[in-house]
């Protein structure tokens, strides 16, 4: 990046970074020798807070970036350099600020921009803050690049200037997809003390621009009053963009805009209301122009859904405005779009009559509660009345006492549910069953006996699972409703009846370098197991869908803290010499954005090698039917999980990188795909609150916001026609397990509202409503400083684990917050898990935390937490109504600063961290000899080599294949069906770039 912007003459540009410790000392000053501005590492985090770094850059980077060779600038703009339109810009801006006399001598250089200025088109963009400008000024740059061939394009974005900081946001970019095209110049500028939407440098700027050469140029204001009609008077032609929320009618009166502008757009069509307020504003706009011998529908007001991708509305306002600018500046631009398109939300995730779906589920386990704790002072009433029986009955009391207390008893009874009258009729057994010495239970025909009892060394017997001595018919009935053993609904204890024997808990994440590489490490850390249990991580190149390339903000990170995987070739690699399909196998993939597309080169792995196991064992090639069987077979048998949970991208982890909606269309696909082809040991989704958490979320959001989009995900396929029970026991749940009170519970309280939910809302079968996760413990728990500690850390967090019946672990390496783990520090690590499994001898029960009080309290708590949340998300319309606002982002923020805020006060303890601090903590030289885990160059040339290698042979197959796929998605098949074939023959990134054609980029709210 430093050389980039040298080279193109942008080194005033300061760079500054923080990686936490995984920069070392040793490449810190190697950086800032190199020209880096500031690498801020842990110890500055701790010794200046957040505040003390924001002003320590914003103080470095507050110096004046124009210089005096403007004049040099203006041979360099007709050549329509990027570089000159800037700096001319940024004159222009600086004119404004001086003295009169500093100006005057800038004036002659924008004298001559002026004269080489040409007749172009100027559009103006305003409209309220919110209404989406950003996006529709984006789709709109889109159309332009995609229907008027070599026709350049300039946008002049405007920013507010805060009154009392002086500062400006200028972050409209971010929202921009468009804009990344030879034929696109994008500037913003602040609006300064102009007092209005528009900067008073404006005019020069489109001086500028007009002179670069460029044929359109767009201003985009900064849209702060109700409708400042200043932008009409640099533009040829203006549009108003607003939404349907502008209050009473009566209000429109006070938006001038409507007077003057040509076009007006009513955005977010989406949202209620938004047909009437269209009729509003029509009639407005016919008022004022005293339009009245026209229709309404003729006036040209427009409703749009700008962040909907290819939508019909923005098409519609597309044609309009090429039709508006042919007929004021001349042109003859021609675009295949008409006018009259209908605006119309289509790909609806969450249908309207399910809109209300988090505050029912919410009702659903409250209602379940309240009613467990009336059948439980039932069972109590009938308990006493017992008693009082028998007492009587004791003294030889009065027949008459004793026949109208049987009276009642026999009432009380009759209200008991039939559950609970089956619950009491089998406790005496239930406790038979648990008391011996094995336990009988039948999975699938199959039975299976497990041992109850572990001897201690001291000779006592360790009951597996110990159930409560409750004697009183409502403890037990409250016991059996809230808890039960594990395996049994609600499965608060655990969703089987017993852990897996044989078979260890333990999932590690890693990846490296080449697949060839993180090979090798998924064998050494699998040696010793029977149980296969391989867990991926990918480079950020693949977790972003881009192909391994020279590109300088690609090239050094191919191989890094990740395997690098583009092709089908590359995943054959990585799971070589595992068999795919053997029952104890069981890969899972971090991979969220392009999670179909490696998916898919996962699934034709898997197929690919069972093939050829039979091929082998017939000494010949398959019949095409015998192809289907083994390909039918592997997806039947194969055992995984794919992260692929895309609303938590958005919320917690950032590889968003297709439209949410099109993500989400594909999840669909997926688990459509699975339904149709019987896919039932590998899960679809992982939802995962870990990245919600490590970004800085407190379990009760970790938890409140996973469960709400694993609901999200629920009522989406449900409203895609598929059955609970075909497609719920392919959801899986991912948590992060640190050493705050509630996450003794995590598991506890996910399973309880899970299972009722499934049971009592959507009336799923058994195996639907055991919620089954996986757990790490919190990588944030990880500190640089005193990493010895942090083992410490995670064997607490593996226990807590460990105990609330987790489905599978991963223990973090002592080292993460420096490298990534290393042979030593990953052996440490599983260490961890195996001494509490195999040394800790409170872990041979496996219902430890049942029956404590502070459990049961912390477990109504967090419930009651989590449940308050959905109701919240409920009310700003759903999870994905609330990501539009960025409530859950905001959320997750606010936690994060209030725990990095107690961490630097000291408020919160945190040991060898900000207390207890090491008094003799590691000297740099120590810090620099680190084994740090880095992929080498000959591993990225590898990469990218045996990339255009596979592209090259493929070449003749694999246009036909992008264009096939396209097709499936535009005509609305199954993508994924279509990805199976397709990875046989593109990369992903040749796959990724022709999905974004026909589903469009994601685009981050800010
Ligand atoms: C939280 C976290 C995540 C979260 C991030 C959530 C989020 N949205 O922020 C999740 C779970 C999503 C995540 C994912 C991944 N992570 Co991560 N993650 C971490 C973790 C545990 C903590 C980092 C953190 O935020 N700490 C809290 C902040 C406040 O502290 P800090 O980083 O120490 O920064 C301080 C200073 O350095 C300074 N600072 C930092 N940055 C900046 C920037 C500026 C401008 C300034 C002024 C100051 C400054 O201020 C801070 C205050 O003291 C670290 C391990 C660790 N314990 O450090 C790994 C770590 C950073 N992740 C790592 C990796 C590999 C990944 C993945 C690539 C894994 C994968 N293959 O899937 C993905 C990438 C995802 C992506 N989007 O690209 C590696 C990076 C290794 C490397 N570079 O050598 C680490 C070090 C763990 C490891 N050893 O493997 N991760």
């Amino acid at each position: 990046m430093y050389d980039l912007l040298k080279e193109r003459g942008a080194s005033h540009i300061r760079i500054y970074g923080g990686g936490g410790g995984v920069i070392i000392p040793k490449e810190i000053k190697e950086l800032h020798d190199y020209g880096i501005a500031r690498i801020f590492s842990p110890e500055d985090g701790r010794q200046y807070g957040l505040q003390g770094m924001i002003d320590q850059m914003i103080k470095e980077c507050d110096f004046p970036t124009f210089t005096a060779e403007a004049s040099e600038q203006i041979e360099k703009l007709q050549d329509g350099e990027t570089n000159a339109i800037a700096k001319l810009i940024t004159l222009a801006e600086h004119q404004v600020t001086v003295g009169k006399e500093a100006a005057a001598s800038l004036e002659p250089v924008m004298e001559k921009v002026k004269s080489l200025e040409k007749q172009v088109p100027v559009v103006g963009i305003t409209g309220t803050g919110g209404a989406g400008k950003s996006s529709l000024t984006d789709e709109l740059i889109r159309r332009f690049i995609n229907e008027i061939p070599e026709k350049k394009v300039a946008i002049l974005s405007v920013d507010p200037t805060k009154q009392k900081t002086g500062g400006a946001l200028l972050g409209d970019r971010i929202r921009m997809n468009a804009i990344f095209n030879p034929r696109v110049y994008m500037r913003s500028l602040a609006t300064r003390n102009s007092r209005s939407e528009l900067s008073l440098a404006i005019q020069d700027a489109i001086s500028v621009v007009k002179a670069a050469g460029f044929d359109l140029i767009i201003v985009e204001t900064s849209g702060i009053g109700q409708g400042d009609a200043g932008i009409t008077e640099i533009c040829d032609a203006s549009m108003y963009v607003m939404t349907s929320e502008f209050g009473a009618p009566s209000q429109l009166e006070k938006i001038d805009m409507i007077d003057y502008a040509d076009l007006i757009v009513i955005n977010k069509f989406e949202r209620k209301g938004s047909e009437d307020a269209m009729r509003q504003v029509q009639k407005q706009y016919q008022r004022s122009r005293m339009l009245f011998e026209k229709e309404l529908e003729d006036m040209p007001v427009y409703g749009t859904i700008a962040s909907q991708f290819n939508d019909p509305g923005t098409n519609a306002v597309f044609a309009a405005l090429v039709e508006t600018i042919n007929e004021k500046a001349g042109t003859d631009w021609k675009t295949s779009f008409t006018k009259n398109a209908k605006v119309e939300k289509q790909n609806v995730i969450i249908p309207n009559e399910q809109r209300y779906y988090l505050r029912e589920v919410s009702e659903t386990v409250r209602g379940y509660h309240k009613k467990a704790e009336e059948q439980a002072d039932l069972a109590r009433k009938l308990f006493q009345l017992e008693g009082a029986l028998l007492a009587v009955k004791e003294q030889e009391g009065n027949e008459e006492v004793i026949a109208s207390l049987d009276a009642i008893k026999s009432a009380a009874e009759e209200k008991l549910s039939a559950e609970t009258k089956k619950i009491l009729a089998g406790w005496d057994d239930l406790k038979e069953k648990y008391s011996g010495e094995q336990f009988v239970t039948k999975i699938r025909d199959k039975e299976i006996v497990t041992v109850l009892k572990t001897k201690s060394l001291s000779g006592l017997s360790i009951p597996k699972v110990a159930l409560p001595k409750y004697k009183d018919y409502g403890e037990i009935i409250r016991w059996v409703y809230r808890e039960n053993v594990p395996g049994s609904f609600p499965y608060t204890a655990g969703v089987f009846p017993f852990k897996r024997e044989g078979e260890d808990p333990k999932r590690q994440f890693a990846g490296e370098g080449t697949p060839e590489r993180t090979n090798r490490r998924f064998h050494y850390l699998s040696k010793d197991d029977a149980a296969k249990r391989l867990s991926t991580a990918f480079d950020s190149v693949t977790l972003y869908g881009e192909d391994p390339d020279y590109r300088p903000d690609i090239y050094g990170k191919v191989g890094e803290s990740g395997v690098s995987i583009c092709t089908l070739d590359d995943m054959k690699k990585l799971y070589a010499g595992f068999d795919l399909c053997h029952p104890s196998t069981s890969v899972s993939m971090t991979i969220n954005g392009p999670a179909p597309i490696i998916l898919a080169m996962f699934m034709n792995t898997a197929i690919e090698q069972q093939i050829e196991v039979k091929e082998q064992e017939l000494g010949r090639v398959l019949t095409p039917e015998e192809f289907t069987e083994v390909r039918a077979k592997t997806l039947q048998t194969v055992r995984g999980t794919v992260q692929a949970d895309i609303l938590k991208e958005d919320q917690g982890q950032n590889t968003c990188i297709f439209s949410t909606e099109f993500a989400l269309r594909m999840m669909g696909d997926i688990q459509q795909y699975f339904i149709d082809h019987k896919v039932r040991n590998y899960y679809s989704v992982s939802i995962s609150g870990y990245h919600i958490a490590e970004a800085g979320a407190n379990p009760i959001s970790q938890l409140a916001f996973t469960l709400a989009n694993g609901f999200t995900y629920v009522e989406y396929y449900l409203s895609r026609g598929m059955n609970i029970n075909d497609f719920a026991p392919n959801l899986s749940f991912f948590f992060s397990n640190g050493l705050d009170p509630e996450y003794t519970v995590l598991g506890r309280v996910a399973r309880r509202i899970w299972a009722t939910v499934m049971r009592d809302k959507y009336g799923a079968n058994e195996r639907s409503q055991k919620l089954k996760y996986h757990i790490q413990t919190s990588g944030r728990s990880l500190h640089a400083q005193e990493i010895d500690f942090n083992d410490i850390r995670t064997t607490l967090q593996a226990l807590m684990a460990l105990q609330d019946n987790c489905n599978s672990l991963h223990t973090n390496a002592y080292d993460e917050a420096i490298t990534t783990p290393t042979e030593e520090s990953v052996r440490r690590a599983m260490a961890i898990q195996m001494i509490i499994t195999k040394e800790h001898g409170l872990s041979k029960n496996e219902n430890p935390l049942q029956g404590a009080f502070i459990v049961d309290e912390l477990t109504d708590l967090v419930e009651e937490q989590v449940l308050r949340e959905f109701e919240r998300i409920n009310d700003r319309g759903g999870v994905l109504g609330a990501m539009e606002t960025q409530y859950q982002r905001g959320k997750i923020q606010d936690e994060s600063m209030y725990y990095e805020m107690k961490k630097h006060t000291g408020e919160l303890p945190i040991i060898g961290v900000n207390t207890y601090l090491n008094p003799n903590p590691p000297s740099e030289d120590e810090m620099n000899n680190m084994e740090l885990a880095r992929a080498t160059k000959e591993e990225k040339e590898t990469q990218i080599h045996n990339l255009r290698s596979f592209q090259d042979r493929n070449k003749d197959k694999s246009e036909e294949a992008l264009k096939q796929l396209k097709e499936a998605a535009v005509s609305g098949g199954n993508i994924f069906a279509e990805l199976m074939e397709t990875v046989k023959v593109a990369s992903l990134g040749q796959i990724t770039r022709a999905l974004y054609e026909v589903g469009g980029q994601y685009r981050r709210n800010m």
